[in-house]
């Protein structure tokens, strides 16, 4: 069956059972003369055409920058940045459940400082590690893992959640990740490459710990997650869709890509 890529210029026909009957006109030797094309295709195959003419034209989002940040699409292998997720806002660039941004402009308060008040009209929950505080915050002892100071996260994730990352991947290959984070309780995330499945669920360690006597700081016990599977990127520019799936009280701060092999890995040695 001939199978027409389907361009606003065809027209349905006819609806039968299994199939549709299209028409396409074609304007030949000015406005005079007008040829009719006709083509039967599946529902099925009609379906698969307007879902990557969906897909082709579906993202609109672009990668962050501001006054500090201007090095365009984050770089694989390396360190991507959580809260450098895409410019594009709710619904493209990412989803959150409530449009107030509860860490910059919430928690933070907007005082003319760059970190209080990053990104704070969007969805996105935003926060930074905080050293030498009264209460210890982020540089407590109870840290499986000490993070960088005025380290931007992405917090109070709520399963539902996501957020897209363009990166440029710089060679083709299998690649792992290193997750900087806490979770209060333990929890899920999986991540999309250009729309598609690209991890299976990626379970999120708890960093909970019923020594610490500070109840809040449970959502500040930071971690380092290795070696998380991630699988085969190809070289070039991709948008990465990082999900949280269960339970949220998790903040993510960055994944570190580490190549591990080879696109194809025929019986090539790991690295
Ligand atoms: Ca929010
Ligand atoms: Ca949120």
């Amino acid at each position: 069956m001939y199978s027409p890529r389907i361009t606003p210029a065809w027209s349905i026909l006819q609806l039968r059972q299994s199939e549709v009957r299209l028409c396409c006109l074609l304007h030949s030797g000015g406005e005079d003369i007008i040829l009719a094309k006709y083509a039967c295709i599946s529902l099925a195959a009609l379906y698969c055409s307007l879902s990557a003419a969906g897909q082709e034209q579906a993202y609109r989002g672009e990668p962050f920058h501001d006054s500090v940040y201007h090095g365009g699409a984050q770089k694989i292998p390396g360190r991507v940045q959580c809260a450098y997720y895409d410019l594009g806002g709710e619904g493209v660039a990412y989803h959150d459940m409530d449009a107030q941004n509860r860490g910059s402009g919430g928690l933070n308060p907007a005082d003319g400082t760059y970190l209080n008040q990053f990104r704070m009209d969007e969805g996105v929950d935003i926060s930074y590690t905080k050293f030498h505080r009264d209460v210890q915050i982020d540089d407590s002892p109870y840290n499986l893992v000490v993070p960088p100071e005025n380290q931007l996260y992405v917090g109070w994730t709520e399963p539902g959640e996501w957020f897209k990352i363009t990166v440029e991947v710089a060679r083709a290959g299998r690649y792992t990740m290193d997750l900087l984070y806490t979770s209060n309780g333990g929890g899920t995330i999986s991540l999309d490459l250009d729309g598609k499945k690209l991890t299976d669920v990626l379970e999120v360690v708890s960093t909970n710990n019923d020594a610490d006597p500070v109840a809040w700081r449970q959502w500040h016990h930071w971690n380092v997650m290795k070696d998380m599977a991630v699988g085969a990127l190809p070289k070039g520019k991709h948008v990465l869709t990082v999900h949280i799936l269960t339970n949220g009280n998790m903040n993510l701060a960055w994944l570190d890509f580490k190549q591990r092999g080879p696109a194809a890995s025929k019986g090539a040695p790991e690295k």
